[in-house]
């Protein structure tokens, strides 16, 4: 019987996983589409890059990231790789500032099923510049985007060096180690450092295989060269760059794992912008709701304080917490409706049974006495009477928020129990000092309107 392994199960497995990598990159999409519009404003870059990432996808597009500390030859490796000066290599350390990429006509890679698909290759700022953060910054998020990242170094490595290469593999970025400058280093030396990065140090960060030998620009030689009458002349020569062993390494990887790469890429990279839309939106609508339930809490503040009718403070009131309670619902994406947005105050109210009855009691005596003391009584009673009223909308909204937070449910708690938790959680009296201050300010506004 034959046990290896059929190389069509894995074409098949590359396959689903590439379908279930479009599927979560347009799952992310739509939960962006399912944003609020002050949300998407927010998220608009991550947006876009979640876009780029389906273009990507669909295109079949291999981004290869050349990743480095500054001067090891990363740009010169570009240029060596796609055999043409495509960009600038300089002595002077960092001089690439951007990240900027172009296609590798010559590798003769095709994602499978994608005649058309493209091998880029992708060039970033050094890592180490001295002012340059926000150039390292760039170039980490390159990295973090790589379907395989050509790691460069022409050393033994330094810190910044090592802790990159772990950051990367510590999210399973595919990493080929890049030791260029080889014409600078004896043989000896050479393979001094190559033991030491297929040793130890790097066990399961970078594969001991994907640990190759490059010289993008080696440095002139003097070359000895003899005319047939036997003659000698001597001359000033660049070598040829050596990149074979780098080629031969990426195209085995890519083509063991090509599809396979993009699609974990892309399926990574979906799950983070939505872990990340996910805890924005979770922040946003926090904002949002507190900003909502303080606001509906002045105006109940305001409106019982402010209406001498006693019925209309009680009833009046349960309208102001039943569109709050209809607004809340809304911010976190559920659409209820009036009738229900009541029985939702209703049922919290029931559960701080003495919320209701403090506030009607002292709604119905106050606005008793304001009826019958107009002018007098007023700012003397409105005051702690709206504050109350304010405060028992600000208790509704809180339990309101909880009920929405857990999908419209009380969760595993009780209402009351939810309620007890946030009375608990409530500074009352700082509570009923800002809704006082607010009701004031309303007051005196009026008082002064009156008397022009
Ligand atoms: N001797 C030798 N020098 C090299 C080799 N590759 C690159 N260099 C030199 O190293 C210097 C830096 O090369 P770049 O390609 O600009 O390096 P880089 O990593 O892109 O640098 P930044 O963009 O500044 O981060 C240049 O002077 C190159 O000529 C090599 O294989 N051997
Ligand atoms: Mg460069």
């Amino acid at each position: 019987m034959n046990n290896s392994p059929n190389p069509r199960d894995s074409l098949v497995t590359k396959e689903v996983d590439y379908q279930a990598a479009v599927t979560s990159v347009r799952r992310a999409i739509e939960k962006y589409q399912g944003c609020t519009e002050g949300e998407r404003r927010v998220l608009a870059s991550d947006f876009d890059e979640l876009q780029q990432m389906a273009e990507k996808l669909e295109a079949g597009r291999v981004d290869i990231v050349v990743f480095g500390e500054i001067s090891t030859g990363k740009s010169a490796l570009i240029n060596a790789l796609v055999g043409d000066t495509i960009t600038q290599v300089n002595v002077q350390g960092g001089w690439t500032q951007d990240v900027w990429q172009v296609p590798w006509e010559g590798i003769g890679y095709s994602v499978p099923g994608l005649a058309n698909s493209q091998v880029m290759l992708v060039d970033t700022p050094g890592l180490n510049e001295v002012d340059g953060s926000a150039h390292s910054e760039i170039a980490r998020s390159a990295a973090a985007r790589a379907d395989l990242v050509l790691f460069v170094t022409d050393s033994d490595l330094n810190d910044t060096e090592y802790s990159a290469l772990l950051e990367l593999a510590a999210s399973h970025k595919p990493i080929i180690l890049v030791l260029n400058k080889a014409d600078l280093y004896s043989r000896h030396d050479l393979q001094q450092l190559l033991e030491l990065f297929r040793g130890r140090r790097l066990v399961n960060v970078v594969d001991p295989e994907n640990v190759v030998v490059t010289q993008a620009d080696p440095r002139e030689m003097e070359y000895v060269i003899e005319s047939a009458d036997g003659s000698t002349r001597t001359e000033w020569r660049k070598p040829q760059p050596k990149t074979s062993e780098l080629k031969e390494r990426i195209l085995n990887v890519l083509n063991a794992e090509g599809k396979a790469l993009i699609a974990l890429n892309a399926a990574m990279f979906a799950a983070d912008k939505g872990d990340r839309m996910g805890a924005i939106r979770i922040k946003l609508r926090e904002a949002e709701a507190s900003k909502i339930i303080w606001s509906f809490a002045v105006t109940k503040s305001l409106a019982v304080a402010l209406n001498p009718v006693p019925a209309v403070d009680v009833l009046g009131g349960t309208a102001i917490d039943a569109t709050m309670v209809a607004t809340l619902g809304k911010i976190y994406g559920m659409n209820i409706t009036t009738s229900n947005a009541r029985a939702l105050v209703t049922s919290i109210l029931k559960a701080a049974g003495w919320v209701m009855l403090s506030e009607a009691v002292v709604s119905y005596a106050s606005s008793v006495f304001k009826a019958l003391t107009v002018g007098v009584g007023t700012l003397a009673t409105a005051l702690p009477q709206g504050a109350a009223a304010g405060y028992g909308s600000y208790i509704v909204g809180q339990a309101a928020r909880y009920y929405f937070q857990h999908g419209a449910s009380w969760g595993d708690e009780s209402p009351k129990q939810v309620i007890t938790q946030i009375l608990a959680n409530t500074d009352k009296e700082s509570v009923l000092e800002r809704l006082k201050t607010e009701i004031g300010k309303k007051i005196s506004l009026n008082r002064y309107a009156g008397e022009e």
